[in-house]
């Protein structure tokens, strides 16, 4: 945990298929959904079929511009210590090299490219730690959604999925610092394997406690509540507990088209210092566009924490 501790400041960056769809299917805009759905939700929310979903969106992506110095110089020049990228979100998209399932950036997209190898070897040649977020239990491409969207594989064949995945981005990318899972719902013995599995082939890799649905214990629900960390007031006894908030810049943590409700420089600096004192990691969360690029919002929203953290960081 040592690194991670004096890490404090981290890039989240949700990149996928959806971006494409940026927050709209078919002329309706999902993106604005208040109380957790968004960009990136919009598959579930628009109750878009698996195969539909896949044949209209994988042949556009094709994020030509992107460029793993670029973001990775950009998340480094802001003061940041990690980055943790959306390997697999809830739309079972796979942004890396898999044997596991054809529904991925190599085999499905025209793009052709591994980006968790682009930029986790970026990440190592510039001293960035790298992690992957990973949706273990919310997959509705794979995973039965109900007798509409059946889903490809059986709940076993899912399990087993998971498990390769898991092993290839165990094995294949060098040092992974994190396994950022998410909204836990699977039962403890699958979660005590998944996790037990990280512990063998990347024992230093720190474990996302959502593995277990307990980012958010229910008696906390301040804390749930990503926006409101500055009006928590933590417990003495869990001020020395090691723990990590994530923030988007707007509200969606995808790339979204019409999304306009940034946070400005000031309030992304003053959640930083106030995670700061209180001994919580932040992870920022960025949503590049499908063309492969950080908007000009973000990129600037980043330099200005740079600046701050210049002063006010400890290096
Ligand atoms: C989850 C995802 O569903 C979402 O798409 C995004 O990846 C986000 C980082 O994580 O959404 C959550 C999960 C938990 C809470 C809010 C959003 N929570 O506990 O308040």
């Amino acid at each position: 945990m040592e690194w991670w501790r004096e890490a404090r400041y981290g890039m989240f960056i949700h990149w996928g298929l959806y971006s494409v769809a940026g927050g709209e299917w078919k002329g309706k805009d999902y993106g604005k959904e208040q109380g957790g759905a968004s960009a990136e939700w919009v598959m579930n929310s628009a109750k878009v079929p698996g195969k539909e979903y896949r044949e209209t969106l994988a042949p556009q992506f094709n994020p030509t511009q992107f460029d793993a110095e670029k973001w990775v110089s950009v998340a480094k020049a802001s003061g940041m210590k990690y980055m943790v990228i959306t390997s697999k979100h809830h739309d079972g998209f796979c942004l890396f090299d898999t044997k596991a399932t054809d529904y991925n950036v190599m085999e499905a997209s025209p793009f052709k490219r591994d980006i968790i190898k682009e930029l986790s070897e970026e990440c190592a040649k510039q001293g960035i730690k790298f992690g992957v977020y990973y949706s273990q239990f919310k997959d509705w491409y794979h995973r039965s959604r109900g007798k509409d969207n059946p889903g490809t594989l059986t709940n076993e064949e899912y399990l087993k999925l998971v498990e390769d995945n898991l092993e290839e981005l165990l094995s294949n990318y060098g040092e992974m610092s994190v396994l950022w899972f998410d909204t836990g719902g699977s039962d403890v013995i699958e979660a005590n394997a998944q996790g037990a599995r990280v512990r063998e082939l990347q024992p230093n890799a720190v474990i996302c406690s959502r593995l277990y649905n307990r980012g958010v214990p229910a008696n906390q629900k301040k804390y749930a509540d990503f926006n409101s960390l500055r009006d928590r007031e933590l417990p003495p006894e869990r001020m020395t507990e090691d723990a990590e908030t994530c923030m988007t810049m707007r509200h969606n943590w995808g790339y979204d088209r019409t999304d306009d409700a940034w946070k400005s420089e000031k309030d992304i600096i003053e959640f930083l210092a106030l995670c700061g004192a209180r001994g919580v990691n932040l992870l920022l969360n960025v949503g590049p566009t499908p063309e492969g690029t950080l908007l000009p919002e973000e990129t600037e929203r980043l330099a200005a924490v740079g600046e701050w953290m210049k002063v006010n960081g400890e290096s």
